[in-house]
């Protein structure tokens, strides 16, 4: 059996404005607040926190993030629900915060592809199916939906508050047994789900990893009114600025075969999901399904991990600032060897 990681996007109407001071360099704080009707036991609660002390140790931007966490009862059949609040944001002004975030070699790259001027241009997925090139200078050509987090890691303001959270991460009271809440020696039992893993990628939900082809998916297999405001609102996220299916082609439809890229889509780094009704079966707001990534969209009982490269590139590119990898043991021979040959250099120059 696997544990299918599932995201409920919610919008909030946010007010915005641009934080007056420069980060400095600190860690990523997640505060947790348990909403369970009856309170978590300790075991649950320090997997949690151990999960939030993994993001804590990767991500280095000084901000404080609010999760409401717990168990409660859910509806027949639903494993957990995560929600974040989102705030929509123009491009100009989304594209001026990653280009003043800008930190990593990953972000250089990033940034210098992202489309200029102040409407994206993408194939998007109509309200009957069909396809088309969305360059009409309409509101979700100009606005995004950015999660509170996320802004936050891009040093805009958000009106959050330990009683407003950025994300809401509720499991089922009735799979808690299905879980094993610490790792032994990095496992959990084979017949049971490590709960970490679960709650690093709920995390990483609230953080910004999130699509917006999921609320149009979702719209359609609703087949309601939500249909008719494809144009009028922003629907798309960050992270869908860096979802190609070609060589220059932005590409937020629903289904087909797309990936993460950061730069404009020549180099493929990891596959998404497509979509739960229309796509490959999965929510898109994930990685694909072949390659193990905390973002894909399951883990099974008895797999155990934490973010990889790829999760973490997404990571940097919509905002994060990503700690420095400890470098491989070849890579310390290297910086060695070169501080050695520029050591010899200047004793040259010296003599
Ligand atoms: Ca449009
Ligand atoms: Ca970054
Ligand atoms: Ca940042």
């Amino acid at each position: 059996m696997s544990f299918r990681l599932t995201l409920r996007p919610v919008a909030l109407a946010l007010s915005l404005g641009l934080a007056g001071l420069a980060p400095s360099a600190h860690a990523l704080n997640i505060v947790l607040r348990d909403i369970s009707s009856t309170p978590m036991t300790a075991e649950q609660l320090g997997a949690f926190q151990q999960a939030a002390n993994y993001w804590s140790s990767k991500l280095t931007d000084n901000v404080t993030v609010y999760i409401d966490v717990g168990f409660n009862s859910l509806g027949a059949n639903i494993l957990g629900q995560a929600s974040s609040s989102a705030s929509s944001v123009s491009y100009s002004t989304l594209r001026s915060a990653l280009v003043n975030d800008a930190k990593s070699a990953t972000d250089a790259t990033a940034v210098s592809h992202l489309q200029t001027g102040s409407s994206l241009s993408f194939y998007a997925t109509q309200g009957d199916l069909s396809t088309r090139l969305d360059n009409d200078n309409t509101a979700n050509n100009r606005f995004l939906s950015v999660n509170t987090a996320n802004l936050k890691a891009l040093g805009l303001t958000t009106n959050t508050t330990a009683n407003n959270p950025d994300a809401t991460i509720i499991f089922a009271t009735g799979f808690a047994s299905s879980f094993a809440y610490s790792r032994v020696n990095g496992q959990v039992p084979a017949n049971k789900t490590d709960f970490i893993t679960v709650a690093e990628h709920e995390i990483g939900h609230a953080l910004g990893f999130v699509s917006g082809v999921d609320s149009i998916d979702e719209c359609l297999a609703a087949n309601n009114s939500c249909k008719n405001s494809f144009e009028t609102q922003a629907w798309y996220s960050p992270l869908d600025l860096f979802r190609y299916s070609a060589a220059g082609k932005l590409d937020v439809t629903v289904g087909g075969t797309r990936y993460f890229s950061i730069d404009g889509g020549a180099t493929a780094i990891e596959s998404f999901s497509t979509g739960a009704y229309n796509g490959n079966g999965w929510q898109a707001s994930h990685f694909g399904t072949s390659v193990i990534t905390l973002m894909r969209p399951f883990v099974g009982d008895g797999q155990s991990y934490d973010a990889t490269t790829s999760d973490l590139l997404a990571f940097d590119a919509i905002g994060w600032d990503v700690a420095a990898a400890v470098p491989e043991p070849a890579s310390y021979a290297l910086l060695l060897g070169g501080l050695a040959a520029l050591g010899l250099k200047r004793r040259r120059q010296a003599a």
